[in-house]
């Protein structure tokens, strides 16, 4: 199971009770108060970790909670502090603050059960308050409680003996939703079977399964293409599109949104019409559907891959296409033969590197 979005409830540390106690030593009458500080809670911390791919180790573990840091002791003895609760996440997760929940229909998925928590929680995402979108960045989601003071901290002229302390303070906690964005240079944007994967399996060393039926492809893929002097792009295989995606149609919404930090799209289409499709017509779908979903999409660079030009009608096709679309990038390849897909790397160089502006085309 492939998880994009997820509830959690996160809980850090308390802090540890200050100590009262009394210096007792042979030799040494009224030694004085000597209780020492507690140690901090423990911190809960979300790191982008650019080997985890999903949020799935939060699906089985949806309530992170930090430990509480240790009580001060005697001898001036500082309790340990706890240590920080660090959970990986994979790079482009965005972070919500929980918001009430509008919808009263029953949803399973909208619930949260921590067992000391305020109460089994539905909510849906709030406030945005962290994007992370490099490797090894983290987000301090829940502060732990600082320490406690000691009774040595309150010793003065007029009370050598003083029995006061504090507790540690209490750590932070809430509800957060959770939501991954897959950041790539490139998106491999189609309908079911044009030939996606096979296009990322021919250009990198990424193995998704490609079969000879639609919706084969059920989540994103990343592939990493080396391209000359060292330099690497990453391409998103995401699965395919239909008609009726921005309306949440086949696996519609649920991954429109990993191609939203996309920097260029390649719109893959089966150029030999295979399935009775049509090239021309695919393309023009494939367009609307990204400007209904988000106009901004729209606006994002884009060009064509031809698929399966090995196939017969397909350079007859291609003639009319070009003709259709005269003013389009459009790159002629065989997934399956690997013809064309040194040129399609360079032609992702060309428009990933050369062109430093996309990369801030990000919504
Ligand atoms: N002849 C030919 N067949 C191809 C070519 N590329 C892909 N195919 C075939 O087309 C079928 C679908 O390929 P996939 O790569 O799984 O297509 P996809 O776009 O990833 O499909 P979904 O994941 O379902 O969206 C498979 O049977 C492939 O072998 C090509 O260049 N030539
Ligand atoms: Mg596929």
């Amino acid at each position: 199971m492939f998880v994009d979005h997820i509830r959690i409830f996160a809980q850090a540390g308390n802090g540890g009770r200050g100590c009262v106690s009394f210096r007792r030593e042979k030799f040494v009458p009224k030694g004085g108060p000597d209780g020492g500080d507690g140690g901090r809670g423990g911190d809960v911390i979300l790191r982008a970790d650019q080997h985890t791919d999903q949020l799935s180790n939060l699906f089985y573990e949806p309530i992170i909670k930090a430990k509480s840091g240790e009580h001060g002791q005697g001898k001036k003895m500082h309790g340990r502090n706890a240590p920080a609760k660090v959970v990986k996440v994979p790079v482009g997760t965005i972070v919500y603050r929980a918001a009430a929940c509008k919808s009263d229909g029953v949803n399973a998925d909208l619930e949260v059960h921590a067992d000391d928590a305020p109460a089994p929680a539905r909510f849906e995402p709030g406030e945005q308050i962290a994007d992370l979108t490099q490797d090894g960045q983290e987000f301090l989601l829940c502060e732990g409680g600082s320490g406690g003071k000691g009774n040595v901290h309150f010793k003065s002229s007029r009370n050598r003996a003083p029995r006061e302390f504090t507790e540690g303070g209490e750590g932070e906690s809430g509800y957060f939703f959770l939501e991954l964005r897959t950041i790539a240079d490139a998106a491999l944007v189609g309908y079911p079977n044009a030939g996606k994967s096979t296009l990322l399996r021919a250009l990198s060393a990424a193995q998704p399964k490609v079969a000879p039926y639609p919706f084969t492809t059920l989540h994103p893929v990343i592939g990493v293409v080396e391209l000359g002097e060292y330099r690497r792009a990453t391409v998103a295989d995401i699965p395919g599109l239909i008609e009726g995606a921005h309306r949440n149609l086949g696996l519609g919404h649920e991954f429109l949104r990993h191609i939203t930090r996309c920097a260029v799209f390649l719109l893959v289409v089966d150029m030999a019409g295979s399935e009775g499709r049509s090239p021309v017509s695919d393309v023009a779908s494939l367009r609307r559907e990204l400007d209904l979903y988000d106009a901004r999409l729209a606006e994002r660079p884009w060009f064509v891959v031809a698929n399966k030009m090995d196939l017969p009608d397909a350079n007859e096709n291609l003639v009319l296409f070009r003709a259709r679309f005269p003013q389009l990038t459009i790159l002629p390849v065989s997934g399956k033969e690997g013809a064309g897909i040194g040129e399609l790397k360079h032609l992702i160089e060309q428009w990933v590197f050369k062109k430093p502006e996309l990369h801030e085309a990000t919504i």
